[in-house]
């Protein structure tokens, strides 16, 4: 049967890729489907914020070129943090130049990305050298990749045969393990879909963002984790409740799939 209609655990057992077997793995031993989106500008920050919602989150989404003081100590209480509460690592730095400078942007410079991070993402407007580029770096460390299929923004170009060519790239390349995107786009080795621009109250933002409900996402298309950042932490919020609202939605959304 398809696998919308199958466990996080029944998945986890089966799928080719180990760092996507302890993905759904944790999913299901946590009950959760949450990633929080945390874009915020200091290590403090960033780092009460991974301990607010990590009991109630699969993946924290970082984008660590926002921190105004970032340095190794961070990584090193991010991976505490992650160990302590049962979560990997996003960073979410949407790569999208020629396999060899993505090589050099991955695994040196400031962050070492992927000394840390244990999955990334990138566009494919390049073409596939960007995903053998970023694999030589990533696969050996037991890193993995998703394709930026779609985008939750108005107006945004990632459409038709472009998402298409995602789906066949992703297909074809085993240090890919999902999408960015809206729904699941092939039921071809078990590719996850994390679903940005999700939002119980707002429809949007001044920029472009645009948020649909964990139910039209989890059940009606098929994504498998849902990423929440400003409604979590945004202004007057209090980021443990706010994550623990979307942890149960997000559940309840997939038990009603499978239902
Ligand atoms: O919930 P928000 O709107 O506060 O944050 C959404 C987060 C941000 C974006 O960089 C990211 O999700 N994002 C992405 C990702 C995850 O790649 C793609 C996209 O199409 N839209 C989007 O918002 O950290």
């Amino acid at each position: 049967s398809s696998f919308s209609r199958r466990t996080y655990a029944a998945r986890a057992a089966e799928h080719p890729h180990p760092l996507a077997r302890e993905l759904l793995a944790l999913m299901a031993r946590k009950r959760t489907n949450l990633s929080v989106a945390a874009d915020v500008a200091t290590k403090a920050e960033l780092l009460a914020l991974a301990d607010a919602v990590g009991p109630h989150i699969c993946v924290l989404k970082t984008h660590v070129d926002i921190i105004s003081d970032f340095d190794a100590d961070l990584v090193a209480r991010l991976q505490a943090l992650a160990e302590r509460h049962g979560f990997l690592i996003f960073e979410d730095r949407k790569f999208a130049d020629i396999g060899n400078t993505v090589k050099l942007q991955y695994g040196a410079g400031l962050y070492r990305i992927a000394d840390w991070a244990h999955i990334t993402n990138c566009h494919v407007i390049p073409g596939e050298g960007i995903i053998r580029g970023l694999a030589e770096v990533g696969a050996p460390k037991g890193r993995a990749l998703l394709l930026l299929a779609e985008m939750s923004t108005a107006g945004m170009l990632a459409t038709g045969a472009y998402t298409e060519k995602n789906v066949e790239m992703a297909v074809a390349n085993p240090f890919v393990i999902g999408f960015i995107g809206s729904r699941r786009f092939t039921e071809e080795r078990d590719l996850i879909t994390m679903t940005p621009g999700v939002g119980l109250h707002a429809a949007g933002d001044a920029l472009g963002q645009q948020y649909r409900s964990p139910d039209t996402i989890i059940t009606e298309n098929g994504s498998d984790i849902i990423i929440v950042g400003r409604a979590i932490y945004g202004p007057g919020k209090d980021p443990a409740a706010e994550a623990l609202r979307y942890r149960e939605a997000g559940w309840a959304a997939y038990e009603r799939r499978l239902a």
